[in-house]
């Protein structure tokens, strides 16, 4: 009987990700952005303006974890780079395009910046243990 719940309970999840005829026992685990959040969006350009936002709002503290990035570089003169404890990854100045990242964020002080404009471009937030 327990088996039987479970295997219920399976394909009651298969089918709330939108695949409508997939009968398959095939849990695949598909459950990253929607639970918990931790999907960040780093922007950068077309102007001189470089973000890190979490569902729409700038990013101050963050508890710690590992977060999603996702990256949109949007200018051949800006780049988008991320330090801090454990972390340090850069897009390129000169290319432009969309990068997925995958970070784990420590408790500390963690700073992003354009490096060729890092005195006017750039923000910091905290994690928190
Ligand atoms: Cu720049």
């Amino acid at each position: 009987m327990l088996v039987g719940l479970v295997a219920l309970a399976a394909l009651a999840l298969a089918g709330c990700g939108g695949s409508s005829s997939n009968s398959s026992e095939s849990t695949t685990p598909t459950t990253t952005a929607a639970s918990g959040g931790k999907t960040l969006d780093a922007t950068v350009g077309p102007g001189f303006t470089i973000t890190l936002d979490q569902n729409g709002k700038s990013v101050s503290t963050l508890a710690q974890g590992t977060y999603t990035i996702n990256v949109d570089d949007k200018s051949v003169i800006h780049n988008f780079h991320l330090t801090g404890p454990g972390v340090d990854k850069a897009t390129d100045v000169g290319g432009t395009g969309t990068e997925t990242w995958t970070v784990d964020l420590e408790a500390g002080s963690y700073h992003f910046q354009c490096d060729p404009h890092a005195s006017s471009m750039n923000g910091s937030f905290t994690v928190s243990g």
